[in-house]
């Protein structure tokens, strides 16, 4: 019994903006089913994320059904279930579309009951069947995306997948983040799961969600199967970066290094045993340049970008204390001719530049949404946990609701290159009262009001509370 394990495909992202980006999410995802193909997988996996967003756009559709078609001519069965990226609330999402299509097999909670040749399904309630997977004698369960809240409720006495999937064996897959393997990683501290928390008894977990790969054997877990998340086909952020440029005060010349991540790819697995299968990912370089000068700066960063290949991507973070800050636009011209396919620049660098007399009111550092928010945040601990129903039901609304576009904050690796606007915000008007966020913070406002560094963007929380103290 062989097959492949794929997740966080995460096809139709044009990350940066780039619409090379678009073909290359989709070159990595044809890469991996082909490849998944030759080498005469019995099944294939899909652990969630297969699409970046629920309602992926019909390029972006058709692209997978023409990817999709490759395994199924040949008589593969692709087994799937939706990940955070790609779940819905409807009834009927594209996985519907793609299964009645016949392209893929979702494996889970249903309201109808599935049976053919790869599908088994049994009824748990008044209108809920559990579906899975099945090729020969091997079982393929799994359940989509769901909240920690949901799966684990009561402080732990209930817990909705070792109910679920209480007796069964084979193997399990889940789009979820489990804490043994989130360490160095986004979820290191927002985890899903707690690593008993899983059902024991599976063969193999086929998990997705975490974006870099990460395994676990049983010898370290006690869990009869390993704990397997093969990661993004390609690098979604900076963290996955194949290529670390460090160019620091102290070194002559800017020192290259291979990422400790690795490669990106996929798992074919043999009798429950991964082996890791290599994708063409584009080369993601992220580069740390510090100078004490703006000058010296330019100079470092020529010098570190000379050492990247033409066809990869740059993130370019510029370090160091420098007199009146560095503004990104000043920087721009640098790579301008360089040939690089895609590059941005992202400053840390610590200015002295002086604002304005006057501080800069709440109204100014954050949005409607945001300071909404922060309202609601701003009770003694003891008024939240009596408010925390509410507040929840609040926030479930707000999100349902969707937040404003104006507050949507574009994360920085999202972020098209633009120069940032100078001047914008030390010519911040004067405001006779003091700040009310201040106030009510408790914190004891200054007589006379001092300087503070300038927001990266005025209107960023993010921003805000990376901007250090003043
Ligand atoms: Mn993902």
């Amino acid at each position: 019994m062989r097959f492949a394990h794929i997740a966080d495909v995460h096809l139709g992202r044009e990350q940066f903006n780039q619409p090379f980006r678009y073909d290359d999410y989709l070159g990595v995802f044809r890469e991996s089913i082909e490849k998944a193909v030759k080498a005469r997988v019995d099944f294939i996996l899909i652990a969630g994320d297969l699409f970046h967003v629920s309602r992926p756009s019909p390029r972006t559709i058709r692209d997978a059904v023409e990817v999709l078609e490759l395994p199924r001519r040949k008589g593969i069965p692709v087994f799937a279930i939706e990940g955070n990226h790609d779940k819905t609330i409807r009834e009927t999402s594209v996985f519907d579309l793609l299964e009645h299509l016949g392209l893929i097999y979702t494996v889970g909670l249903k309201r109808e009951p599935r049976e053919g040749e790869f599908q088994r399904s049994r009824k748990i309630s008044e209108n809920r069947y559990l579906v899975w997977g099945q090729v020969g004698d091997v079982e393929i369960h799994g359940l989509r995306h769901h909240t920690r809240w949901q799966l684990i409720r009561q402080d732990g006495a209930v817990n909705v997948l070792k109910t679920l999937f209480r007796g069964k064996k084979g193997i399990l897959m889940l789009h979820q983040a489990v804490d043994y393997l989130a360490k160095d990683t986004p979820y290191q501290d927002a985890f899903d799961l707690k690593l008993n928390e899983l059902p024991d008894g599976f063969s193999y977990y086929a998990l997705g969600h975490i974006h870099v790969r990460r395994t676990a054997e049983t010898t370290q877990t006690g869990l009869s199967g390993p704990l397997v998340y093969p990661g993004s086909l390609e690098r979604t952020e900076v963290r996955e970066a194949s290529h670390i440029i460090r160019y620091s005060l102290r070194d002559k010349k800017p020192k290259v290094m291979e990422s400790r991540e690795g490669p990106k790819g996929f798992y074919i697995v043999e009798d429950f045993q991964p082996e890791f299968v290599e994708v063409d990912a584009r080369q993601f370089y992220s580069i740390r340049v510090e100078g004490d000068s703006k000058s010296q700066l330019r100079k470092r960063v020529e010098e570190a970008v000379s050492l990247v290949p033409k066809d990869a991507i740059a993130v370019i973070t510029l370090e160091g204390t420098i007199k009146g800050g560095v503004s990104l636009a000043e920087f721009n011209d640098l790579l301008k001719d360089s040939g690089i396919m895609y590059y941005t620049f992202r400053s840390r660098v610590v200015g002295e530049t002086v604002l304005s007399k006057e501080r800069l009111s709440e109204e100014e550092l954050f949005t409607e949404w945001e300071r909404e928010l922060l309202l609601n945040l701003r009770v003694s601990p003891k008024e939240f946990s009596e408010g925390l129903t509410e507040f929840v039901s609040w926030l479930i609304g707000r999100y349902e609701k969707g937040i404003p576009e104006k507050a949507l904050k574009v994360p920085e690796t999202e972020r098209k290159e633009e120069p940032e606007e100078k001047g914008k915000v030390s010519e911040s008007t004067a405001k006779p009262e003091k700040p009310k966020l201040e106030k009510d913070l408790g914190k004891e406002p200054p007589k006379k009001p001092k300087p503070i560094s300038r927001p990266k963007n005025p209107s960023s929380l993010d921003a805000w509370l990376r901007r250090g103290k003043p």
